[in-house]
């Protein structure tokens, strides 16, 4: 792999008001893409940045009462915290305020000058200041409005401007679309394209003379040069063009990875200013689809946002657990419930659905069910594992096969397959120990139990690194509970590619659930510990009100998990020759098979009350605090039926 360059882009965002959640989808996608080609072994740039100059940014920074620089100094250090705060890993942050980039706007600007490629003249059209850009009379929506910006009007804008042949390119894109297909992705927004170029290409204005925010054209300072061009030239000012090291190390981009609504420019006027100036064409633009809300697109100027930190934190709130960890949900969430190109509506229920069954169940758990295991049963060291000890193929293969089939996806920025080969990697690993139970074969063939508890944390091993790229803080936590020496940092594509490499004798750190269950309302009334939560409000009661309560020995006689829940367990318990069955919330802190057997308390004369379809009559007691859990049980191996008074 060595030698090996990736460079992806997103788009740089306007300055015009703080990020939303939109922007943090592209950044998120474009952040677990690098994240994941470092881990393969890729030399990769990331780069993101914000688009500083224009009209729209004028305007706003004087409605504030400060100058545009104040102005875009302050929003883009919005949007840096912001990344920081999503764990994005960008290498660079190009500002186009910097004269870093203002150089290099200016001398391409002046090079098509000079080749005849810019000119001046005239233009007059129907412009809308939200979308910086020109649109046909057939393109607009009714009364004039944008096509994009719904509702918006647009304004008949007419000005001595400097013109870009793009006319003059018009058969050399189509053909160079042709020969490179996979230049613009998704297949239907390379038709979407190659039919407004087909349509026919009118040179574009490149110049404004009406305002001043923005890089001055050298040789005619009154005007400045259209945000647009300004803008695109952002992907090669950040690597020094034209003779950076960076330049010559990463220049053609792997991918511009964008939002639908601007692949014009990225796939038509972008492809077309380089051949012009001579410079290599990027390899890349892949226009994914938008986030909406109620089917309305996330937007600043149509006035729809959700803030991506005040999300995580309100799902860290709920979850009871530290913000990283709910970002981690969040950048999981979204490229796996949407496919990646497609447009998709956010919907908190099914983000808390996702963390808890496919994080906090699916692969938190796995630790959970296993660790503290190794901890009570093979003093806190990993075991050998016995070839001769049941099958572990299916495990291996999947784990293969999720590992190996990475790099392709990734390619093709199919985020959600890429994850459905983790999950199932997940899904065998979970079924895994569910048959082998080293719970209970731990008493007849500690070999065997070694051996499940091995094959099982070599599957969490392999995922944890795999899903490193998504779950940045997640993943470095489980690999803490795995307690391996060599750092997740330092672990590569090919670690992941090798089963066994998980040094036996390793000492497991026990710790917390890493994503520990968002309780809904529901669940939370159907789960049976007693609610006696610290910030309760106890009342004094008489002795002849407690005496109403029957409370009593009971012991368990069987458990299993109900099935389609997280955390609800049936569980069998015998009251001193009276067999009750009783649902009870107490997964992840008990495993159905380590309950049977045990003596527990119970409050017997709860009224019964029917529970995902089956009668629960009676509540175990158990203690409750800072979301843990402990069963109350009793010493002197107090009988069945005896009565707590
Ligand atoms: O267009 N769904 O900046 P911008 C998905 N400065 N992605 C969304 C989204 C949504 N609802 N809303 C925004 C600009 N995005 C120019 C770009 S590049 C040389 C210049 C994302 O602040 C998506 O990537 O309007 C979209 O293309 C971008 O933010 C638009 O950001």
């Amino acid at each position: 792999m060595a030698g090996k360059t990736y460079y992806i882009t997103t788009p740089i965002y306007y300055v015009n008001d703080v990020p939303h959640i939109g922007h943090a989808y592209t950044t998120i996608a474009a952040d677990v893409a690098a994240r994941f080609k470092r881990l393969a072994g890729y030399d990769t740039l990331f780069l993101t940045g914000t688009d500083e100059h224009g009209v729209n940014i004028e305007r706003v920074a004087s409605q504030n009462g400060v100058s545009p620089q104040e102005w875009t100094d302050r929003i883009a250090a919005e949007f840096k915290n912001l990344w920081q705060f999503l764990n994005i890993s960008n290498d660079d942050f190009i500002r186009t305020t910097e004269s870093r980039h203002q150089r290099v706007a200016a001398g391409i600007f002046t090079h098509l000058f000079e080749t005849g490629d810019i000119y001046q003249g005239r233009y007059e059209g129907w412009y809308c200041t939200s979308c910086e850009s020109f649109y046909l009379e057939s393109e607009l929506g009714p009364d004039r409005t944008c096509p994009v910006h719904t509702g918006k009007k647009t304004e008949w804008t007419s000005e001595e401007s400097y013109l870009f042949r793009l006319s003059k390119y018009q058969d050399w894109l189509l053909r160079y679309i042709k020969e490179h297909p996979s230049g613009i992705e998704p297949e239907a927004r390379r038709n979407e394209v190659t039919s407004f170029v087909r349509g026919g290409l009118k040179d574009i204005s490149v110049s404004r003379s009406t305002f001043s925010w923005g890089v001055p054209v050298p040789f005619d300072p009154r005007h400045v040069i259209y945000v647009w061009i300004d803008a695109l030239t952002n992907y090669i000012s950040a690597l020094g063009y034209p003779d950076g090291e960076r330049f010559r190390r990463y220049w053609p981009a792997d991918v511009h990875l964008v939002g639908k609504e601007i692949v014009r420019f990225h796939a038509v006027y972008w492809p077309i200013l380089l051949h012009a100036a001579r410079i290599e064409v990027p390899k890349q633009t892949f226009a994914h689809g938008w986030l909406t809300f109620g089917g309305k697109r996330f937007s600043k100027s149509l006035g729809i946002v959700i803030d991506p930190a005040a999300l995580a934190r309100e799902i860290a709130a709920e979850a009871g657990t530290d913000v990283p960890i709910a970002v981690d949900a969040l950048r999981y969430f979204l490229l796996r419930e949407i496919p990646f190109g497609a447009d998709g509506d956010f919907n908190k229920p099914a983000l808390v659905h996702r963390f808890n069954a496919d994080l906090a169940n699916d692969y938190g758990n796995l630790l959970s069910r296993t660790v503290p295991q190794i901890e009570r049963h093979f003093g806190g060291q990993i075991p050998s594992p016995a070839a001769t000890k049941g099958s572990v193929s299916l495990l291996r293969e999947t784990s293969a096969s999720a590992a190996n089939g990475l790099d392709a996806y990734i390619t093709r920025l199919d985020f959600a397959r890429a994850l459905d080969g983790i999950w199932r990697l997940l899904g065998v690993a979970n079924k895994y120990l569910d048959e082998e139970a080293p719970w209970r074969s731990v008493k007849t063939d500690r070999e065997r139990a070694g051996t499940a508890l091995y094959n099982t944390l070599e599957a969490v091993r392999i995922a944890t690194i795999l899903l490193s790229p998504w779950l940045p803080t997640a993943t470095q936590r489980a690999w803490d509970q795995l307690g391996i020496g060599a750092p997740l940092s330092n672990q590569r594509l090919g670690d992941a590619q090798r089963w066994g490499a998980l040094p036996a004798g390793t000492r497991v750190r026990p710790g917390a659930p890493i994503f520990p269950r968002i309780e809904s309302k529901p669940v939370a009334a159907a789960s049976a510990p007693a609610q006696t939560g610290g910030n309760a409000e106890v009342s004094a009661i008489s002795i002849d009100e407690f005496r109403k309560l029957d409370i009593r020995i009971a012991e368990i006689l069987e458990a299993k998990r109900v099935p389609n829940t997280d955390k609800l367990i049936e569980a069998k318990i015998d009251l001193g020759g009276e067999v009750r069955t009783i649902i009870t919330g107490l997964i992840p802190q008990y495993q159905p098979e380590e309950l049977v057997g045990k003596r527990i308390v119970v409050l017997a004369n709860l009224e019964p009350r029917r529970v995902r379809g089956v009668d629960s009559h009676g509540m175990l007691l158990a203690a409750e605090w800072e979301g843990r859990v402990a069963l109350l049980t009793v010493e002197k191996n107090a009988p069945k039926g005896a009565r707590i008074t």
